[in-house]
């Protein structure tokens, strides 16, 4: 049943059923649009229209866009209730997003509960409101506000809705006032679709177009929707709800459409495999081993779900420093008016700090995130293992170490198993959980419940150097060298990532993270590689002259006092004279081939990463590039962007790639695989 109905004497009932978030699809619009009918014969004083369970309706269904639009469509339907001679009002109790918000001010009149939402997301799924809301929310909230949601996309609560007269009123109870409103001032008020347009306004529009240009750059739907915003307010109604159509319909079938409604269901399929069926752990009191930066981080997003944490460490200046770097963490969070006082307060109580392990000894699961060294973790695991009970989890935070090894410490290794926060811990959404060879369904289990507490997107990765985050990152950082050694300069490369969607290029993000990580990594890997890998030195000049990034003033650009960044030539010069020493020719390469070499060089390693069984699906590594490192969300992460090149050309471009490198350039099996069989790579997985 997707929508029912029911009278009580001259008063008509109608709810939208449809679980879990009562998403628009056909036979929604087809049972609202039979309710019109009906309250119409029934000659009903008014209908009250509500959403059964949590939402009063999550939009159109998503899942149809890749479908041929099916009758009822849903303009029409906003249409029969806004020129019904049945006044409708919704009661809205939960979410009323995109097409649920357009029904609502399809409706005479709109009440809301306080713990309710109203707006208008289109845009982050690459399309524009569809069914009347470019057309019917500037005739309710005025031109700059209903711009600013549309385009946007961000929803408001109860008070803001009501202060910019979306609503006519906020109630605990939707449903029984929208009994009570007296029928007179109900017919009174005039339908959504016969007041007046506002009047174009050229500033406000110039003023939209440039916000939406800054908060989402190279995205389509903001702009679109502006366009047919502003269209609208010089023609009739009817006549705008056709170009309205049109936009919506052509934007649908459009690649960032398709690319952002992939993230938005891979997000939300981001779940544990169905075959780990154990339970986790309780997850009431967590040790957290190591109070730096990262360590607070984690302890901060554990307090925030409601956990009790113990932080762990080595002495007690390492204990002050740690608490302080937790106060830190909610000292910003006050700042931002993300919490209040009191909520400080309770996150406070919540929280210890000590030397002693024995302070955790009920704590079911540990997370260490310590210095990077095997020494130190072993150290630490083994104490873990000493102090916390028998069946706790204990999971390491470590970027690059072998978890294998770490496990081997503890007498039983299923308990052991990686954690991979990313910083900001607090912030970031994505949580690699790393699976050990030995790693138990139970330590699984909790990694998987741990984030959905958090409310992060977890991703299963097994044992390699970097996992899969890290280690696309390698690949992307040494290409990105080979370019810059062999004709460009980092801030070409940095422009060419960021035309590409990236916040910013890879140059700046590693003087933001700081030189020495990486350089620590490389020394770590000097035993192990590949001797007839090209190795490109310019990154540890740059150490040893002591630019580590930002934090000393000076990285691959340079911070005149702390502040913006600026070019620096002797870094430039450092490539010349670095090739001229390796006799090699340099190439003035456009933006362009810089931008081709490094995206085919970290799709070419996800690749590798997905035939050796590290990543489990082509969707988990677009949920890592995306939540982890930036990768543009408008093109749906690093392997759905793939599939928009296709197997074929990228294997093409890649052979020609290989004549320069055979060993960097290397190609991938699995790539090799699906350009021969035309299988998309989203759907590919190692070698059978
Ligand atoms: C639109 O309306 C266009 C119109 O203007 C014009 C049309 C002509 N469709 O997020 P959750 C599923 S565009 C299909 O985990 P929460 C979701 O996949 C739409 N399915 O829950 C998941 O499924 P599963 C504009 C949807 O409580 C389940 O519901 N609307 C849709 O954390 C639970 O979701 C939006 O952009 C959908 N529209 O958050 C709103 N929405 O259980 C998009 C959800 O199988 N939705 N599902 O994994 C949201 O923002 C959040 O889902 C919401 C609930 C806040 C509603």
């Amino acid at each position: 049943m997707s929508v029912t109905t029911r009278s009580e004497a001259d008063v008509g009932y109608v709810e939208i059923d449809n679980p879990p978030v009562n998403a628009i699809g056909q036979s929604v619009r087809q049972g609202l649009l039979d309710a019109v009918r009906w309250a119409e014969k029934e000659k009903l004083t008014r209908v009250i229209l509500s959403g059964k369970g949590r939402a009063f309706a999550a939009g159109a269904d998503a899942r149809e866009f890749d479908l041929p639009p099916q009758e009822p469509h849903l303009p029409d339907v906003m249409n029969a209730i806004d020129e019904s001679f049945v006044p409708w009002i919704a009661a809205i109790d939960g979410v009323a997003l995109g097409g649920g918000a357009e029904i609502a001010m399809a409706c005479r009149m709109r009440i809301m509960s306080p713990r309710s939402q109203i707006g208008m997301p289109e845009v982050t799924l690459g399309v524009i409101p569809g069914a009347g809301g470019t057309q019917r929310l500037p005739r309710l909230v005025g031109l700059e506000k209903a711009l600013e949601m549309i385009s946007l996309g961000k929803p408001l609560g109860a008070k803001a809705a009501l202060a910019a007269k979306l609503v006519h009123a906020v109630e605990e109870d939707p449903l029984e006032e929208a009994y009570m409103v007296n029928t007179e001032e109900l017919g009174c008020i005039v339908p959504t679709w016969e007041l007046p347009a506002p009047q174009p306004d050229a500033a406000v529009i110039d003023t939209a177009r440039k916000t939406a240009a800054r908060k989402t750059p190279n995205q389509i739907a903001p702009q679109r929707a502006i366009d047919v915003v502003e269209a609208g307010l010089s023609v009739p109604f009817h006549e705008a709800l056709k170009a309205e159509r049109a936009t919506f319909l052509e934007l649908r079938k459009g690649d960032q459409a398709r690319a952002l409604r992939h993230i938005f269901f891979a997000e939300r399929g981001a779940k544990a495999p169905e075959s780990i069926t154990a339970e986790p752990v309780a997850l009431d009191h967590v040790a957290v081993v190591g109070g730096g930066t990262m360590g607070a981080g984690i302890a901060y997003a554990l307090l925030n779900a409601g956990m009790r944490v113990t932080l762990l460490e080595t002495d007690e200046d390492g204990v002050a420093r740690a608490t302080a770097n937790v106060e830190k963490v909610i000292a910003a969070s006050l700042k931002r008016k993300l919490i209040d006082e009191a909520g400080a307060e309770d996150r406070r109580e919540r929280l210890a700090a000590a030397t002693d392990y024995a302070q955790a000894s009920d704590a079911m699961l540990a997370i260490e995130a310590a210095f990077e060294s095997m020494e130190v973790k072993k150290d630490v695991f083994t104490k873990l293992d000493a102090a916390l009970p028998k069946g706790a989890i204990l999971a390491t935070n470590t970027s690059y170490l072998d978890i294998n090894e770490i496990a081997a410490t503890v007498p039983d290794p299923s308990r052991v198993v990686g954690l991979h926060f990313f910083a900001p811990a607090h912030i970031m959404k994505l949580l690699e959980i790393v699976r050990g060879d030995r790693t138990g369904d139970v330590a699984l289990a909790t990694g998987f419940a741990l984030a959905k507490k958090l409310r992060k997107v977890p991703v299963l990765a097994r044992v390699c150097d970097g996992f899969i985050g890290n280690r696309i990152l390698a690949r992307y950082r040494e290409a990105a060298d080979t370019v810059f050694m062999d004709g460009s300069t980092p801030w070409e490369v940095d422009a060419a990532m960021e035309e590409f969607g990236y916040a910013m290029g890879p140059y700046e993000a590693q003087d933001l993270s700081g030189l020495d990580i990486a350089h620590a990594n490389r020394r770590r890997q000097d035993a192990t590689r590949d001797p007839n890998r090209r190795y490109i030195p310019i990154a540890d000049r740059m150490v040893e002259l002591g630019k580590l990034g930002k934090k000393t003033g000076a990285g691959w650009y340079r911070y005149p006092g702390g502040g913006g960044k600026v070019e620096d030539p002797i870094v430039a010069d450092l490539a010349i004279e670095e090739s001229h020493l390796a006799k090699r020719d340099r190439t003035d390469y456009s933006a362009e081939e810089i931008r081709e070499r490094l995206v085919l060089a970290m799709i070419n390693e996800a690749a590798d990463i997905l035939d050796e069984g590290i990543a489990q699906t082509a969707r988990d590594i677009d949920l890592v590039t995306v939540f982890g490192y930036g990768f543009p969300r408008w093109r749906g992460g690093l392997m759905h962007h793939a599939d928009t090149i296709g197997a074929k050309a990228i294997v093409a471009r890649l052979e020609e790639l290989r004549k320069e490198d055979p060993v960097a350039w290397k190609i991938s099996p699995l790539l090799e695989r699906c350009a021969a069989s035309g299988q998309p790579i989203a759907e590919a997985g190692p070698a059978t």
